[in-house]
């Protein structure tokens, strides 16, 4: 049985089965991205509710696996050299995951790296401005009841992203091509997210981009990927 008290977070969510993957998370844009690969991949794993209405990302505990106190973070009992390994930022351990199994992303280089590139392309682009389009536009609007430029900046940036993934998909049936790669994983959840979370779906004018329309549908139907988008499950 893998050993992970090393860990001290597994102090405060022990694991059941420690010869698993540990995941800490909550069904966020980011921390479905995890929960989606695990289930496209069928590994075994277990799941932790990461509670953000007792700020447990912030716990002593969760900040030794991820110091920058956001979801996700996993712990693989049996990463590289068969020793257990700790990981944090959706992106790094998509590719993690990616690289373990030989799964969601091409076998050659060139479309290793130009996954890597997508992947990149939503982290640091559609994640962040998404997200502070939903501060603003949801948790924030009385704040900024006075001053429509940050919505409008957000909002305006948002649209020009996911004109670019529109163009990308014009020929494509995914991100990669005919193979649904951690690329998609990383961008549909925000996608879906600034409609379902924010309420953006207007103003982010989803209905003038169909094809990325069509490409979340087909991300939805996926039943792994549908199944990942409410894993850990919110307490009722
Ligand atoms: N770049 C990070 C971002 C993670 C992130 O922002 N997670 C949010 C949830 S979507 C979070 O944990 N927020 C809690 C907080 O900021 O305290 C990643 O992709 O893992």
């Amino acid at each position: 049985m893998a050993d992970l008290s090393a860990f001290p977070i597994t102090k405060r969510w022990p694991a059941s089965n420690p010869d698993i993957i540990q995941l800490y998370s909550l069904p966020t844009p980011n921390g479905v991205k995890v929960s989606i690969a695990l289930e496209e991949l069928a590994l075994p794993y277990e799941p932790h509710l990461i509670s953000f209405g007792t700020n447990d990302q912030k716990s002593p505990e969760f900040l030794s696996l991820n110091p920058n106190g956001r979801i996700p973070a996993i712990i693989d009992p049996n990463g590289p050299g068969g020793r257990p390994i700790g990981l944090f930022e959706s992106g790094a351990i998509l590719v993690y995951l990616a690289e373990k199994t030989g799964k969601l992303m091409p076998p050659d280089a060139a479309g290793r790296y130009e996954t890597i590139q997508w992947v990149f392309f939503q982290m640091g682009g559609i994640g962040p401005m998404f997200g502070q389009f939903g501060h603003f536009h949801k948790f924030a609007a009385e704040k900024v009841a006075n001053n429509s430029y940050p919505v409008e900046r957000y909002r305006d940036e948002s649209r020009r992203l996911l004109g670019v993934l529109e163009e990308r998909l014009q020929d494509r049936q995914w991100i990669m091509g005919d193979a649904y790669t951690i690329a998609d994983i990383t961008t549909f959840p925000w996608v879906r997210g600034a409609d379902v979370f924010y309420g953006g779906r207007e103003l982010l004018e989803y209905d003038k981009f169909p094809a990325v329309m069509d490409w979340l549908k087909r991300c939805i139907a996926r039943p792994a990927s549908e199944k990942g988008l409410n894993i850990p499950a919110r307490p009722a």
